[in-house]
């Protein structure tokens, strides 16, 4: 064999697989990573099963009892490896402006010199001693117009067996590519190669890490981390911040929207089904909203799960806004979950689940704070550690991590939707954005217009939660829940929204078709207790029936500063006691409060002075002077 033949036959290319690009590109980097050998993943269940019981076999992954959670494995993270890493977190586009105050920014000849090509640089050899996996994988529903197919790389078993949970993933991916299709190429290294004789560890991880876009070639650098969005690069990495880029780069007229939204179908007692699309930051109960199950009062409503984290969503030729869910799967936050918030979660997660960081049983199942008003006498916390009710007490340990998360198949989920694989995805009828405020904002209002409702995501708050890494409750700005996720400029993505509004409006009007209304909604006010005031959960149902009512021109409200808002009356309280005094305290406008909240959306416009679009500052003149009105 000559060199080349050599080279190939370690590639290990199966036959079926006749993208030369792709070939080359692999073995590219199985060159530049030093990989011992080279596996392409077909997406198979044998093939899911064998990388488990490796995985077992390793120690990195714990079968848990058959009996009690069937196929299912529990894998601990190393302890600085429990989240997302925003500072750490780049965008590396050609100019600087481009990636925009909000985005970490490095010129990508300076970054591809860090990570490829310098000296030092820190993929190669970074997979010495390891399998390199060939992951390919759809984003959206097999060859569907919406869809994008990625490939990713990556020397970490625990990533190949989380994809194929997530992602469509294997063989279909290959075919929909075929000789020369267009693919997202997501290079991710654990940065942990294993030198001969070298005893491996549970969880492979490097303290260096860099999540790396770079927008203008589509590609996806990931190094040093093998937890959630920061390895499992169809997720954020493509499907929020690559993606969120390629729907701009056409301008509006040819423009999508790639948006950290679930979607969700709610079908009337009398079969009137609408589709909502709600964009929330991490860890705010966006599962929890997309397998929402309507409460005591809502006999013959229907909820069902398109998506409960992304959204992707083109216009059709009549105006209207089609959204696929680009993920197969949920990866979702574990503690807080149980049968009250979400039954339906609970029922998806009894059987073929993968857990990070939760706690172990004795009888070799799960738990995490919240599961069971008990918590177990005795059980493994998420680093291996003895944990009991009074050790949690004495030293304020948790027994599972509070970002320790579920992998489950979307397959799985009772309340999924008929459509969710629909390749010409759903029509929306509503956009939702919230965030977490203990204060200030009310339970819901509706926008005047699509440019008050960007305003209104545009300059949304939310406090911190413990999906990043960093201090938790902060209030920050978190435009449209996509702070940490829009691929370029937070001033472009306004005026992407702004346009595409206008873009929809023209082709509403020839059709007849309605353009989505906006709301925004807080669950989360709090009392001078420190309690939530609402109730939350499946009591949400009631302001999401509110919408619908005025998506269909129905319901009632009052007009105030921000737009509309239901009345106590307006809202069917059939079956839950909340007395008009508690919802006088989650809807209040308090003028001192939001006096201070234009400060912030003031400095919020400052940093995103460049570019920032005219109707939004005009907007803001408008509601100023309400306001002080
Ligand atoms: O980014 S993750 O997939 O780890 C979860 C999240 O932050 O939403
Ligand atoms: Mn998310």
């Amino acid at each position: 064999m000559n060199s080349t033949a050599s080279a190939t036959a370690r590639l290990n290319v199966p036959p079926h697989v006749k993208h030369e690009r792709l070939i080359a590109w692999v073995g590219e980097m199985a060159a530049l990573t030093g990989a011992k050998d080279v596996v392409w993943c077909d997406g198979s269940d044998e093939e899911y099963d064998r990388l488990c019981q490796q995985l077992v076999d390793a120690g990195a992954f714990i079968r848990l009892n058959p009996e009690l959670r069937p196929h299912s494995f529990l894998a601990r993270s190393d302890p600085g490896d429990v989240a997302r890493v925003e500072g750490r977190t780049f965008i590396c586009c050609e100019h600087k402006q481009d990636a925009g105050p909000t985005n970490n920014w490095v010129a990508p000849a300076e970054m591809r010199e860090l990570l490829q090509t310098g000296e030092k640089a820190l993929f190669k050899g970074s997979m010495r001693g390891r399998t390199m996996y060939v992951v390919p994988f759809s984003m959206g529903p097999l060859g569907s117009p919406i869809a994008h197919i990625g490939v990713e790389l990556s020397d970490s078993a625990y990533v190949a067996v989380n994809m194929k949970l997530m992602t469509r993933m294997g063989r279909g991916a290959l075919d929909v590519l075929g000789a020369d299709g267009d693919f997202v190429p997501c290079m991710h290294t654990v940065g942990a190669p294993l030198e001969p004789q070298q005893q491996d560890v549970a969880w492979p991880c490097n303290d260096t890490k860099y999540i790396v876009h770079y927008p203008e070639t589509r590609e996806i650098w990931s190094y040093g981390s093998g937890y959630g969005g920061n390895a499992l690069l169809g997720k954020k990495c493509f499907a929020l911040r690559i993606a969120s880029w390629m729907g701009r780069e056409k301008g509006a007229e040819l423009g999508w929207l790639a948006e950290h939204m679930l979607l969700l179908g709610v079908t009337s007692p009398e079969g009137k089904k609408h589709h909502v699309a709600a964009a929330f930051p991490s860890a705010c109960g966006k599962t929890n909203f997309a397998m929402l199950v309507p409460p005591a009062g809502f006999e013959g409503w229907k909820v069902t799960t398109i998506g409960d984290d992304i959204a992707w969503i083109k216009p059709g030729d009549d105006g209207r806004l089609y959204a696929i869910n680009p993920e197969a799967g949920y990866f979702g936050v574990a503690p807080g979950t149980n049968d009250k918030t979400n039954a339906n979660c609970m029922a998806t997660l009894k059987r073929d689940v993968i857990f990070t960081n939760v706690a172990l049983t004795d009888d070799g199942d799960v738990w995490w704070e919240g599961m069971t008003e008990t918590p177990p006498a005795h059980c493994i916390d998420w680093q291996g550690r003895d944990w009991t009710p009074a050790i949690g007490k004495e030293t304020g340990a948790k027994a599972a991590h509070p970002n320790s998360r579920f992998t489950v198949s979307a397959t799985h989920n009772p309340a999924l939707d008929p459509e969710w694989d629909n390749p010409n995805g759903v029509a929306i009828d509503a956009f939702i954005f919230g965030g977490r405020r203990s204060t200030t904002v009310p339970l819901v209002t509706e926008a005047r217009d699509w440019v008050e409702g960007v305003y209104m995501a545009a300059t949304m708050g939310s406090e911190t939660t413990a999906a990043i890494v960093g201090q938790t409750g902060v209030v920050r700005r978190d435009p449209f829940a996509m702070l940490p996720f829009t691929g370029y400029n937070m001033s472009d993505y306004f005026q992407h929204w702004l346009d595409m509004g206008k873009r929809i409006a023209a082709l509403c009007t020839k059709s007849g078709a309605k353009v989505p209304k906006i709301f925004c909604v807080n669950w989360f006010r709090k009392g001078a207790d420190g309690k939530f005031i609402w109730p939350g959960y499946g009591e949400n149902m009631r302001v999401l029936k509110w919408m619908l009512d005025r998506v269909q021109g129905r319901g009632e409200g009052v007009e105030h500063v921000f737009g509309t808002s239901p009345r106590y009356e307006d809202l069917n309280w059939t079956g839950l006691d909340f007395p008009p005094a508690r919802f006088q305290q989650v809807t209040s406008i308090d003028p001192s409060a939001w006096q201070a909240e234009m400060t912030l959306h003031d400095a919020l416009f400052e940093e995103l002075a460049w570019h920032l679009p005219t109707e939004l500052k005009a907007t803001k003149a408008r509601i100023v002077e309400r306001l002080t009105a």
